[in-house]
């Protein structure tokens, strides 16, 4: 078998599966892609930049909804179903598999969209959500067109890219958050207990184009709020922590079932202080957006640049987050062995060897290895990294009761004491008899 280990700097392909069927939801979309093509972006690749004029684009096309439904696209209007099918229609277009959720809240009939991207592993989901609902007083552009466009031109930039990312990729648009957080509410406690403890995140984004605009970084999770303060550091824009939304807004739905949270916000009805404008500018004692909730809430009521920059640390995140770390994605030389090797059934180890050559000294305290094991009961495999003069590192071992398919994730080893240069390799063994499976991918980062 020809190997094909190799030093890469362009990351990985990762194969997709199916989609996620969600429980308790009705699938009105094109059938799932049950895999995703063979090419197409890798996980670990840099986030495209997202075209703030795709963002007000739609954002204009839920303008002209609002002005054509009596001015607003709140629950229960009719200006909020048409606001669904725009949205609906978009990823239809672009491969997602949609499901629209129904639910009853003072007596109307309220609506989520739910668009699943097909691959990644189901077992790990990234879920990115905004509210689609506006107050019945106006169009709701910046509360929450804004979120919902930014997330909606992420979810395009992931089809047009054909990203590939580890984790399942999920994105939510809530109906009634204004009657309190009903949709999103409605939602969680709809899905069984299993499918919860899949999601490993939810980031939400509610106002992120406000006119006077703040730069806030949820702080419910260290580990997302990281990814989003590292994003704007990187444009030398500082943040603070977003205080007055705690329980306001959809992330609180899924807060409170015990889902790790992250978002962030630009600023509603508060007054910017002079200390904010040094870091912002803008005008301070002026409300972060003076027409919150309000008719004059248009597509006037943005800031560009603040739904340029949020959009693309939306898709910073996604990317990052996707590619299965919630750190920021391995930086340096990745070595790779993608041949498939067929793990035997209850049988003995068999090996996958990435052969590093070129470096100096040994390898890094914090070795990156990342593992694609394709299996249907992952409780019966021993994993084990061989440094190239034989020690072995345990990375996972056998676990009776562990039924879920494959073995898809990073492990981080301290590797300081081997020699960097040599050949490395992965060992798999399946101990118990039924269920098979394959490595698929094998691969070093250093
Ligand atoms: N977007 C508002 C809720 C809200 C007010 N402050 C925050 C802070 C962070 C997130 C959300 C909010 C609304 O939908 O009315
Ligand atoms: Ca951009
Ligand atoms: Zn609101
Ligand atoms: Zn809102």
């Amino acid at each position: 078998m020809s190997q094909t280990d190799r030093r890469i700097r362009i990351p990985r392909r990762t194969a997709a599966v199916a989609a996620l069927a969600l429980a308790g939801l009705v699938a009105t979309a094109a059938p799932a892609a049950t895999a995703a093509p063979a090419t197409g972006t890798a996980a670990s690749a840099a986030a495209p930049d997202i075209p703030v004029a795709n963002v007000k684009a739609h954002l204009n096309q839920l303008q002209s909804i609002a002005t054509a439904n009596g001015g607003n696209r709140a629950h229960g209007r009719a200006g909020y179903k048409a606001s669904i099918d725009y949205v609906k229609g978009k990823l239809d277009a672009a491969g997602f598999t949609t499901t629209v959720q129904q639910f009853t809240s003072s007596g109307a009939t309220g609506y989520n969209l739910i668009a699943d991207w097909p691959g990644g592993d189901p077992n790990q989901v990234l879920f990115a959500g905004a509210h689609l609902d506006s107050v019945t007083s106006g169009p709701g552009i910046n509360d929450n067109g804004s979120g919902s466009a930014g997330i909606l031109e992420t979810a395009l930039a992931v089809s047009r890219a054909q990203f590939k990312p580890t984790k399942h990729l999920r994105f939510g648009w809530w109906g009634a958050e204004e009657l309190g957080i009903v949709g999103s509410k409605y939602y969680v406690n709809n899905l069984p207990a299993a499918e919860r403890s899949k999601i490993s995140g939810y980031l939400n984004f509610d106002m992120i184009g406000s006119p006077n605009p703040g730069y806030f970084v949820y702080d419910d999770d260290p580990a997302l709020e990281k990814v989003f303060k590292d994003y704007f550091a990187g444009l030398n824009v500082p943040t603070e922590i977003e205080t007055e939304g705690d329980g306001r807004s959809d992330h609180a739905s899924f807060k409170n079932v015990g889902i790790k949270v992250g978002g962030l916000f630009t600023g509603a009805g508060r007054t910017k202080t002079a200390a904010q404008v040094q870091k912002w500018g803008g005008t301070s004692g002026q409300a972060f957006d003076r027409c919150y909730h309000s008719s004059c809430d248009t597509t006037a009521n943005i800031n560009d640049t603040a739904l340029d920059r949020n959009s693309d640390a939306i898709a910073h995140a996604i990317w990052t987050l996707g590619a299965g770390g919630s750190t920021e994605p391995p930086s340096g030389d990745t070595y790779e062995n993608t041949a498939d090797v067929t793990i035997p059934d209850n049988g003995t180890a068999v090996t996958s060897t990435v052969n590093v050559t070129g470096r100096t000294g040994n390898a890094p305290a914090a070795l990156k290895v990342g593992v694609d094991i394709v299996h249907t009961y992952r409780g019966d495999l021993v994993v084990d990294l061989l440094a190239p003069d034989g020690t072995a590192y345990r990375l996972k071992s056998a676990s009776s009761g562990d039924s879920a398919d494959n073995v898809q994730t990073t492990y981080t080893v301290d590797a300081s004491s081997e020699a960097a240069n040599g050949a490395w390799k992965l060992r798999v063994q399946d101990t118990a008899a039924q269920d098979t499976g394959y490595i698929n991918a094998f691969r070093l980062t250093f």
